[in-house]
């Protein structure tokens, strides 16, 4: 359950394989930015990964910052996460509300419009849609049709979307513009030479998005 559609404002991914910083690190400095919500994105989910987990999940409780974790519902659990956020390969939304219970967070990936018609969207609480712009940080996104691509999916959701791929505190005014209601962001923080300031910056435009 989304308790206030802002927490989906300024949305940090957290980066498994940034060169210079460690997830946890990249959770500071989004969360000392203003991130407004914090995922916990890991493509190998080694065991080992589970104390950086339980570290970043702490980090988000003291600043009462939701923490969801992607694709794995078992870690979410063990970890108590706020939520999960589930790609259209991983387990059903259905399966995550049932596991992890009503006041959960579940988000869904969708990427076009015959995803959205196909999708199980009654036991989630938002969407993320992208790839808007392009990304290096995930080759194999799947692409929507740019801003106007994210703008028909908004048109069509009956939940709040977050804008996904390729943002920076330049364009994300105008995924706002288009109609989401949040942008998330890896590489713009996480590979960036001054990640603090891009995370202050993208903060102020995400705070700008909300008074308008
Ligand atoms: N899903 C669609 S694009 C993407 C994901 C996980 C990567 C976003 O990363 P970046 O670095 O903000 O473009
Ligand atoms: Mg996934």
């Amino acid at each position: 359950m989304l308790n206030d559609i802002k927490t989906l404002r300024f949305y940090f991914i957290t980066d498994d394989s940034a060169p210079a910083l460690s997830p946890a690190e990249q959770v500071r400095i989004a969360l000392g930015a203003g991130a407004t919500c914090v995922q916990y994105r890991n493509k190998h989910y080694a065991p080992d990964c589970l104390a950086e987990v339980v570290l970043i999940r702490q980090l988000c409780r003291d600043r009462d910052v939701p923490f969801v974790v992607n694709d794995n519902i078992g870690l979410a659990r063990q970890v108590m996460a706020d939520g999960v956020h589930l790609g259209q390969d991983d387990a059903p939304p259905a399966r995550a509300r049932e596991l992890l219970g009503d006041s959960a967070i579940v988000g869904i990936s969708v990427s076009d419009l015959d995803e959205l018609a196909r999708t199980d969207l009654a036991p989630c609480d938002y969407m993320g849609t992208g790839a808007v712009f392009p990304t290096g940080t995930k080759p194999d996104a799947a692409t929507i049709d740019g801003l106007a691509g994210l703008e028909a999916v908004v048109k069509r959701s009956p939940l709040p979307v977050v804008a996904i791929g390729g943002i920076t505190a330049r364009n994300a005014t105008a995924c706002f513009e288009h109609g989401a209601s949040g942008v998330a962001v890896i590489s713009f923080i996480s590979r960036a030479e001054d990640p603090l300031t891009n995370a202050r910056q993208l903060a102020a435009v995400c705070q700008k998005a909300g008074r308008g």
